[in-house]
């Protein structure tokens, strides 16, 4: 299948990078990561809380840890920007089945929070739904069959049931290639899981041409559910960048509304990335050119903070009023 190459993309002007990124690097974590990324952050008892990610090696030899370790780290925070790393790892789902849990996203709904997360198998990569009241003890409530990843929660019920967003990995049937797509499920316990629709193709977004998925778990406006998703291009001159041998994709975060009632149903979607790789954070680390949103707040003065991994390396945020995303959605949006 023949890829159009998409070229240079911006950020949206509306969306400015916090001056104090990166907010969280391996250098606060008191447990020797190499890599801190892919972050999911909420407000719970009135305290933002942050579970990211981390992954092992040696960040002067620029090579990760042979077994390609990872777990998931955990910081409170008063202001959602200078964060308090507790001294332990969190949520330690590792046996003979299960090798690592990663990239965890957080939705508070009615007062307890739920972390949907990723979790390579011996037999698949699945994706997993667990609730917490205290981020020491873990119930797991579902995990999907194999393949599928990147699962936010919305942080209420619709029309009486549970809704996620999600993104299964169709290669047999997409040609073998990446060619991955946003998809939502309902689910009347959030452990049965069905209704599924397609919401968002590949071939929607304007700025990918490999694969896309849910970002942020979503937020809601009077206009629809305000949701972000990454959306991947690929160009294969790219060539060596990073720590690896090759490395050709480019990760950017999306920005779209989807029905209150359907959320299947995209109201509009920004024509352009919101935030493209462009500061150096996000151009250099183990992986180049990677922004991969996981959190998304919305203040009472109308902030919104996107907390983004950078680079498959640090933790970031960057701000918007959601007057102005919910604008990009109506106004600029690539969907007739
Ligand atoms: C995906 C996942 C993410 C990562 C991204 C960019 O396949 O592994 O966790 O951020 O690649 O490397």
């Amino acid at each position: 299948m023949s890829r159009p190459i998409i070229g240079k993309l911006q950020s949206s002007p509306v969306v400015k990078r916090h001056p104090q990124n990166p907010i969280l690097t391996r250098e606060h974590v008191p447990y020797q990561p190499a890599l801190v990324f892919n972050a999911g952050v909420t407000k719970y008892q009135n305290q933002y809380v942050m579970v990211f990610r981390n992954d092992y090696g040696d960040p002067v030899k620029q090579s990760l840890a042979p077994s390609h370790t990872t777990n998931i780290g955990i910081a409170f925070s008063k202001d959602g920007i200078h964060w308090d790393v507790k001294p332990e790892p969190i949520f330690h789902l590792k046996d003979e089945e299960f090798m690592r849990a990663y990239d965890p996203r957080l939705t508070v709904i009615d007062g307890r929070v739920y972390m949907c997360f990723a979790v390579d198998t011996r037999h698949g990569l699945r994706g997993g739904i667990a609730v917490t009241d205290d981020f020491e003890h873990f119930e797991v409530l579902s995990l999907t069959v194999p393949d599928n990843r990147n699962m936010v929660l919305f942080p209420e019920k619709i029309n009486g049931k549970y809704v996620r967003l999600e993104r299964p990995f169709p290669v047999y049937s997409r040609g073998g290639i990446d060619r991955f797509d946003m998809w939502m499920s309902d689910s009347p316990d959030l452990k049965y899981w069905g209704n599924s629709h397609l919401v968002l193709g590949v071939e929607d977004v304007p700025y990918a041409n490999d694969k896309i998925g849910p970002g942020a778990p979503p937020i809601k406006t009077k206009y629809g559910w305000l949701t972000t998703i990454h959306a991947v291009d690929l160009d294969p001159t790219r060539g060596k960048n990073g720590w690896e041998d090759t490395w050709k994709k480019r990760y950017t975060a999306g920005i779209c509304l989807l029905d209150l009632d359907n959320p299947h149903q995209v109201v509009g979607l920004y024509k352009d990335p919101l935030i493209a790789p462009e500061a150096e954070y996000e151009l250099e680390g183990f992986r180049t050119n990677v922004i991969f949103p996981g959190g998304m707040i919305l203040e009472d003065d109308g902030e919104v903070k996107i907390y983004y991994g950078a680079s498959d390396t640090v933790e970031c945020v960057a701000t918007a009023h959601v007057d102005d995303l919910v604008k990009l959605c109506l106004e600029h949006s690539t969907l007739k």
